[in-house]
């Protein structure tokens, strides 16, 4: 292996969290950190999904403001665990319907008409893997060790489409006008708030679409330089392939492969 990679030149675009929190593994997101896929060295990872969506939200803030702090809850599409647990929405929705009973061959609960605060599974420190990647994974493609995390993610009944809750404490203040203004300019993004006409991202609006959506952008009550907003994705995509493309698309760009 070389730097640029295995004999033959190829790269390897991971979809999964092995290689993520390998020193020797860039993480990337192209909005964020795309000078990262240049010290490859034969494997690049895509973050998780929850992941990638929040911090394209919060990197154009963090570079004019300084982000300290983060709290974040996610309701995250069960497409997210696979097309089984897809099909445990389905049928458990049908069988409720019905009066029958389904067990759920995916997903580690009941998933119909319900709301299940465990993605993949838990860890010493009682927070699960997926609340931990968040942690993890944003440090290192913010570039920012210092940023504290802390996640609560939960499984909903849709879909397609992770929508997000997230407070962010700044160093400098911001202002929600401030805000919106950072990010109708940064890339990959889509303000969407306009609350009086109902105005705000949803899942079963963003399903099928690349970018991140964010809206209710509001000046948070518990922290003295406090943000909140909403923040909605595809999974599939800027979570997951539209992501992975993009890396490919770099990698061309600067001549890497
Ligand atoms: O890429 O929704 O780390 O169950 C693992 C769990 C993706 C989503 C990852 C889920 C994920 C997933």
């Amino acid at each position: 292996m070389g730097s640029s990679g295995c004999r033959k030149g190829a790269v390897v675009i991971d979809n999964s969290s092995a290689f993520r929190m390998d020193d020797d593994v860039p993480l990337v997101v192209p909005e964020v950190n795309p000078e990262d896929v240049k010290w490859h060295k034969g494997i690049i990872a895509n973050p998780n999904c929850s992941t990638i969506q929040m911090v394209v939200a919060l990197y154009p803030i963090h570079k004019e403001k300084n982000i300290k702090k983060v709290i974040v809850s996610t309701y995250q599409a069960v497409s997210g665990a696979g097309a089984t647990a897809i099909k445990d929405l389905e049928e458990e929705t049908r069988a409720y319907f019905e009066g029958k009973y389904y067990y759920p061959e995916a997903l580690p609960n009941h998933i119909a008409f319900n709301v299940i605060p465990h993605i993949d599974v838990f860890l010493d420190n009682d927070f699960t893997k997926e609340e931990m990647k968040m942690f993890n994974e944003t440090r290192k493609i913010m570039h920012a060790p210092d940023i504290r995390v802390s996640a609560t993610c939960a499984r909903v009944p849709v879909f397609y489409g992770h929508s997000e809750a997230v407070t962010i404490e700044t160093e400098d203040p911001i202002t929600p006008e401030e805000a919106r203004e950072i990010l109708k300019n940064a890339p990959g993004v889509i303000v969407e708030d306009d609350p009086s006409n109902n105005v705000y991202p949803m899942p079963i609006e963003v399903a099928g679409k690349d970018e991140v959506f964010v809206g209710r952008i509001r000046k948070d009550l518990a922290f003295e330089n406090g943000l909140s907003m909403w923040v909605v994705a595809d999974n599939l995509r800027k979570g997951a392939a539209t992501n992975a493309v993009q890396i490919a698309e770099l990698l061309v760009e600067y001549g890497l492969v």
